[in-house]
């Protein structure tokens, strides 16, 4: 064969190489850039490690791995004099081998500097293993993504301290709100039985900087706490610890009673408080590191200590005194909403949770949802954020898309995750960002923390769609280091799960960052929120009225009528917006002037209703709808050109899942529009795509087995 052809042939068995996507983001294939191959290979001779433990085994195993993946060559693991990359904790004696500032790293961060120009050696190190493990993990990203290694001057310390994924995951592995198969935790197989997945799932959290996991679902079992299931807790613990990855689990506020035969749970109970304490002595006795515990208590049905008279921190101090001998934190869920309160849900969390401000233990931290209500494809921020001063926040995402078109649809979360942060909460005036509370600068915060809602399950691929690999990834990068942007998160994630082209990068990029906003346009545009079907959540249905308690009903957070459509928060109406700070009410409180991407979070407007556009407000809903169809077709033809430039296995994966994305547009567009003209009663924009169906089929869709419910 020419040597021409030989390369096309190369080249094309490249391509085609199957990828079941198990790899994730660290796959290390040969960098196919032969000049930069040249180049690294020439800077990239061996690997020294100056210290061992258990967590520096794993770093040297995989820089080795991923060093010879990428330059395929063989790395030795000796002291060449030039070439070098020596991986070193601090150094013990005084005047230490590198030129690095240690005060600044802490716990967890590290330093890369390149110290000899001349001979090549770069120096990663940190004050702990831990840190070294973060910082190969960052060398190996800048080869993967095709960056210079030439002056290295770089130092990295994360934002934020717990950066944790929250599983729903039950114990007959079940996962609430999960989309990617069964729960990666076989229970019934633990602790006999370390699947590798384990160990693939911790190296891969350590890869992003994830250093916490709760394994169980807020929903909880109180089974969890029991000794033998302690026993499977504490064999994923000890294959997590060297990545480190702390675990943490859910605490059923009940368990006195179902596990410990207790008459009550009631936090302010002896016998009650020395149960709990008795429980996390005999957790840490198994688990030194143990974490503690996420607690979701008298929400949606579940126990708490309101049952007994108490407040929120009476509950959360009673577990927090258990465990703080031991260093442990608890999660305090601010989730919660009560029917019988006749008081517009979106209040609730703040009006039970803002007086309580102060009266938490120093190792409790109040897990707040991104927006007011739950997860929703936009909402505004949640009114908690910068209102608790002496509490400190942490901040719950939802990395699973419940809300967002579940295992099937193409959603890039990063630029929801960074609206959120971005948003100024004016507590201390201009520039009080959410961000600022949650790390803490803000508010002087001790302890700070990130969740994430985890999405992944045990399919081969993690998440079932390749493209939920981004928003695991997304959430670890930006727990570490906020400032991140959505492009620059989504571009590294492309060029080490798919390749470097330029082509390539470019394209998916702009599918990523347009697809956010186009789920928002196709499902609730302009303000709109909680019209998914009841109980599984996927899907349109903005007519429901009968479900179990009012504030479960899409009717009631659309009140749309024959006026307009929208929920009046203003003071005229439930007056939400006063619990934000008077600039950001100022923003929000005029529907002329409130940003329209708001607009019915705060206000029911008028059908007729001028917008930004020139358009009355039912044209531009319809627009709206519309544009999100006409992206998700945009996308489709983005994908199509990439068909050479991504394995087929993913490339088919990807293309039919944008099929089942714009069907599921359309019926979210034609479904809505339906109804709402109902309301309305004007028609569809001229040369509008007509509905495939009448409403009334629409509203006969049954789901029974949706999964995640
Ligand atoms: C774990 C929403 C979800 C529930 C979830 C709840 C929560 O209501 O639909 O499945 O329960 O949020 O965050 O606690």
């Amino acid at each position: 064969m020419k040597p021409l052809l030989l390369f096309l042939f190369f080249m094309q068995a490249i391509a085609l190489k199957a990828e079941d996507g198990y790899r994730l983001w660290l796959r290390y294939d040969k960098i196919d850039d032969a000049a930069l191959l040249q180049q690294y290979r020439s800077q990239i001779g061996s690997v020294s490690f100056e210290n061992t433990s258990p967590t520096l085994s794993i770093a040297k195993k995989e820089l080795l791995t991923g060093l010879e993946g990428l330059l395929n060559k063989k790395i030795t693991g000796g002291k060449s004099i030039n070439n070098r990359i020596v991986v070193l904790l601090k150094p013990k004696e005084s005047g230490g081998k590198t030129t690095a500032d240690y005060n600044p790293l802490g716990k967890e961060g590290f330093s890369i500097l390149t110290i000899d120009k001349t001979k090549n050696i770069i120096v990663i190190t940190a004050n702990t293993d831990i840190g070294c493990l973060y910082g190969v993990f960052h060398f190996l990203r800048l080869l993967q993504t095709h960056q210079s290694i030439q002056n290295l001057n770089i130092t990295s310390v994360p934002k934020i301290q717990n950066r944790i994924l929250n599983h729903w995951d039950n114990l007959n592995r079940h996962v609430e709100r999960g989309y990617a198969g069964l729960s990666i935790f076989n229970w019934h197989e633990l602790p006999g039985y370390i699947d590798q997945r384990y160990i693939d799932y911790a190296r891969a959290n350590a890869s992003i900087g994830i250093n916490g996991t709760v394994l169980t679902n807020v929903n909880a079992n109180a089974l969890v706490l029991t000794k033998d299931y302690l026993q499977k807790v504490k064999a994923l613990a000890d294959v997590f610890r060297p990545y480190g990855l702390k675990v943490y689990l859910t605490a059923r506020f009940s368990a006195p009673i179902e596990m410990g035969g207790l008459k009550t749970a009631d936090p302010l109970n002896d016998s009650v408080r020395l149960w709990w304490k008795a429980k996390a002595d005999e957790i840490y006795a198994l688990i030194p590191d143990f974490g503690g515990f996420l607690v979701k208590a008298n929400s949606e049905g579940q126990p708490g200590p309101q049952n007994y008279g108490r407040t929120h921190a009476d509950g959360a101090n009673m577990l927090a005194d258990a465990v703080v001998p031991h260093g442990g934190i608890v999660m305090w869920r601010a989730f919660v909403y009560s029917n019988e309160t006749p008081e517009d849900r979106f209040k609730q969390a703040y009006n039970e949770f803002k007086p309580l401000d102060g009266k938490f233990r120093k190792n409790v931290l109040l897990q707040v949802k991104n927006g007011p209500i739950d997860f929703q494809p936009r909402e505004p921020f949640s009114p908690l954020f910068g209102a608790m001063p002496q509490t400190p926040l942490m901040m719950e995402y939802q990395i699973t898309q419940e809300y967002f078109g579940q295992g099937t649809h193409l959603v890039y979360e990063a630029p929801l995750f960074k609206e959120v942060l971005d948003a100024d909460t004016y507590a201390s005036g201009k520039g009080s960002t959410v961000a600022k509370v949650i790390d803490g600068s803000l508010q002087n915060y001790s302890i700070t923390g990130m969740a994430g809602v985890a999405n992944i399950g045990n399919e081969r691929n993690w998440t079932n769609h390749p493209f939920g690999q981004a928003n695991w990834y997304a959430f670890g990068r930006l727990a570490w280091n906020h400032d991140l942007s959505s492009a620059q998160i989504a571009d590294e994630w492309i060029r080490q799960t798919f390749g470097n082209e330029a082509k390539l990068v470019s394209t998916i990029k702009n599918m990523m960052l347009a697809s956010r906003e186009a789920v928002v346009n196709y499902m609730t545009p302009l303000g709109l929120a909680h019209i998914m079907g009841t109980g599984h959540h996927y899907g349109p249905a903005p007519w429901v009225s009968n479900a179990g308690r009012a504030d479960w009903n899409p009717v009631y957070y659309h009140r749309a009528d024959s006026f307009g459509i929208g929920f009046n928060r203003t003071a005229t109406g439930s007056n939400a917006l006063a619990q934000y700070a008077p600039e950001v009410q100022k923003q929000w409180n005029d529907s002329n002037t409130c940003d329209e991407k708001f607009l019915l979070w705060f206000h029911h407007v008028s059908w007729q209703h001028k917008m930004n556009s020139g358009r009355n407000l039912w044209n531009e809903l319809c627009a709206k709808y519309q544009q999100g169809v006409d992206t998700v077709r945009w996308m489709q033809q983005q994908w199509s050109s990439l068909k050479n430039f991504v394995d087929e296995e993913r490339f088919k994966q990807v293309q039919m899942f944008l099929t089942v994305q714009e069907k599921d547009a359309e019926w979210w567009r034609d479904a809505c529009l339906l109804y709402f003209g109902t309301f309305s009663k004007m028609p569809l924009p001229i040369n509008y795509e007509k509905p495939g169906h009448t409403l009334d089929y629409y509203k006969s869709l049954k789901f029974p087995f949706a999964p995640g419910n």
